[in-house]
């Protein structure tokens, strides 16, 4: 094995040396093995800026893989509608303990599947068909699954948004906000967000909720890995009643969701059961066993070191952004992301940025920006950020470079020469930090 003890690396020239791992794979099915080479190669080989995405510890890839999958286990810890639950109740709860004791919390559901599915609970436990909920709107920031008219919950439940007051600043026009739950009287008031740089003002929140009545929900599933390692706030110290989040993205964890609940049994309550038997079946336990690990990590001092590096590193790439006179929605960042106006700043669309720096080996997505006047399918920006990089380990220097390779790209996007030349430059750097395999 190309690995030394820690897992990385022993010779930093090769890029991909995971293959025998699959050896099963290989031997039974080559097409699916011949797939799983290829997306590694390509994660080896480029870098990975979405900034939803991370590289997952081995230990975490260990368990979602482990035989838990192999177990049906529908119910809670020592509530279960099958036999032989000894392991999966050892594991479940060691993943609830963590999880409440990183975010301070003090009931946890961990069977979520993922972020848009524990939204979804949370609403189908809080609330009634028809019900208000007050929340984000897309373009500024916010997500499908906070009331997007193509999805179940806008079907079923009535959704009424906020926006920034200004766009260039980031900041949320509280005032409309408070108006808008004055009038509209939500049950929820969400606040979150999965294109969005600034910090929220969690406190005006609270306050605003307190004074209609409504419940407070943080959807954190891009900074929940940053709350973990202290490097932003963490709604429950502002009073927050429920959060939700995935387990990957900053969480560097396995793909999955994670409800949280500060204080109230009732809600927990309301809560797991809309998980189940409301939405889900048997929950998924390797991936509960992954997510106790990740939470273990996140425990770890090295995962706070991480987690302050990845808001450095962002900073170090909005500088670069911020020289070269390119907008930047929220005038920068306070967190792992950046949302650029491409189209504004430069004349090319987001759809076209994504394509051509996918040529140079930098992965990122188009985006809409506020009130874009451009369809999401080739939207006037570009999102992208710094949790992956951040684990390989770019630090303030690398992420300028990365900027300025993006920079390069985007103000050449038709020089194939030139674009070649930028792809060597990007694989030096992947050759110099390969994707570790262990890294806590
Ligand atoms: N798809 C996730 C993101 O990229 O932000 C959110 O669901």
């Amino acid at each position: 094995m190309n690995l030394d003890l820690e897992g990385n690396y022993k010779d930093k020239s090769k890029l991909f040396t995971m293959a025998k791992e699959y050896e099963y794979i290989k031997k039974q099915d080559k097409k699916v093995y011949d797939a799983i080479l290829g997306e590694e190669k390509r994660e080896a080989e480029g870098l990975e800026l979405i900034p939803s995405e991370n590289y997952v510890s081995r230990a975490v890839r260990e368990a979602n893989g482990s035989i838990f999958t192999n177990k049906y286990s529908e119910g809670y810890p020592g509530k279960r509608y099958y036999g032989g639950q000894t392991y999966t109740d050892l594991v479940e709860r060691i993943a609830i303990e963590r999880a409440c004791k990183l975010f301070k919390a003090k009931f946890a559901n961990v069977q979520t599947h993922s972020g848009a599915p524990a939204n979804m609970a949370v609403y189908a436990g809080l609330l009634n068909p028809g019900d208000t909920v007050l929340g984000m709107d897309l373009s500024h920031g916010g997500h499908l699954t906070h009331g997007h008219p193509v999805t179940l919950s806008a079907k079923i439940y009535r959704f009424v948004r906020y926006k920034m007051k200004n766009p260039e600043t980031g900041e949320i026009d509280y005032k409309a906000l408070r108006e808008t739950a004055i009038k509209e009287k939500p049950k929820i008031i969400l606040a979150g967000f999965s294109a969005y740089s600034r910090e929220l003002d969690y406190k005006k929140f609270v306050e605003i909720a307190k004074e209609v009545g409504a419940i407070t929900m943080a959807d954190m599933a891009h900074i929940a890995g940053l709350i973990a390692g202290g490097a932003v706030k963490n709604p429950f110290d502002y009073g927050f009643d429920v959060i939700t989040t995935t387990t990957h993205k900053t969480f560097r964890g396995p793909r999955g969701g994670l409800i949280l609940i500060r204080d109230s049994e009732e809600i927990a309550q309301k809560i797991n059961k809309a998980v189940f038997p409301g939405l889900q079946g048997g929950p998924h336990m390797h991936i509960v066993a992954a997510k106790a690990i990740c939470f273990g990590e996140a425990m770890k001092p090295s995962f706070k070191k991480y987690a302050k590096q990845i808001l450095k590193n962002a900073k170090a790439m909005e500088e670069v952004f911020r020289e070269n006179k390119i907008r930047m929605l929220g005038g920068g960042t306070s967190n792992h992301l950046l949302l650029v106006d491409v189209f504004g700043s430069l004349g090319i669309t987001g759809r076209e940025a994504e394509v051509a720096l996918d040529e140079v080996g930098l992965t990122l997505n188009m985006n809409s920006i506020a009130d874009d006047t451009r369809k999401p399918l080739d939207p006037s920006g570009i999102r992208f950020g710094t949790p992956a990089i951040t684990t390989r380990g770019l630090k303030e220097k690398e992420c300028k470079e990365v900027a300025e390779i993006m920079i390069e790209t985007l103000k050449n996007i038709k020089d194939s020469k030139k674009k070649k030349e930028l792809r060597e430059r990007v694989r030096k750097i992947c050759k110099k930090f390969p994707i570790p395999q262990r890294f806590v």
